[in-house]
């Protein structure tokens, strides 16, 4: 019994190192935010923490929110997860005041400087803005002053990305986009997961190879 448990034991453990992958998650519900992740202030949910935001994430009213990751170790793309919220006053695509065009207002992320996702966001109108995935909540006042506030999940799978080192940037900008406490944004609930490249090779040799010895130990035994 001990042998056949240590047998099962290694070729489980090398199983999960060829198949490594680096994964991370930031939920800020420490209340402060790692060393890694920059500008941006964590800051209490309000109405967001029936949306699944907890009881804080991290907001902007102006700056990027960066993430800085190291030894993400051999892969050819990652996938990126958060949750937005889209706080007050977005425009999104169109909006004419009394001084005129103001607009548009984008959301962004990019990754080692290069976009990967830009779409405007409209807390008046959401036919005026062109994201068009679901969203968790929209067409209420659920945080900050009174304009509507908005919350969506953003997923970003299979971004091509294959260096050891890693940032993320999450900005506002546009014509449009006021920023401060007119139209701020936060996320949260951040997941980054590299995939490697299947390489099958090591665990099914050592796999082989465990019952390479089995058999051979069968026979040997039998010799005897
Ligand atoms: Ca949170
Ligand atoms: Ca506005
Ligand atoms: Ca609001
Ligand atoms: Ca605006």
């Amino acid at each position: 019994m001990i042998k056949l448990f240590g047998s099962v034991t290694t070729g489980l453990a090398i199983i999960s190192l060829s198949s490594f992958a680096y994964a991370d998650f930031y939920n800020f519900e420490t209340g402060t935010s790692p060393a890694e992740i920059t500008g941006g202030a964590v800051t209490t949910t309000g109405g967001y923490s029936a949306h699944g935001f907890g009881d804080y994430f991290n907001w902007s009213g102006g700056s990027a929110i960066t993430l800085n990751l190291s030894s993400l170790g051999s892969h050819t793309t990652l996938d990126l997860e958060f949750d937005l919220a889209v706080i007050d006053s977005w425009d999104g695509n169109t909006w004419y005041g009394s001084t005129g065009y103001i607009a548009p207002d984008y959301f962004n992320v990019t990754l080692d400087g290069n976009s990967v996702f830009q779409e405007t966001f409209d807390n008046f109108t959401t036919t005026d803005q062109s994201y068009t995935g679901p969203s968790f909540t929209s067409g209420s006042n659920i945080y900050n002053s009174h304009w509507n506030d908005s919350a969506y999940h953003i997923s970003l799978t299979g971004l091509t990305h294959s260096a050891d080192s890693l940032t993320i940037a999450w900005f506002a900008d546009g014509d449009g986009w006021q920023g401060g406490n007119d139209e701020s944004f936060a996320v949260d609930n951040i997941n980054v997961n590299t995939n490697n490249s299947p390489v099958p090779e090591p665990a099914t040799m050592l796999l082989f190879g465990t019952g390479l010895v089995g058999i051979a130990g069968l026979r040997s035994r039998k010799k005897k």
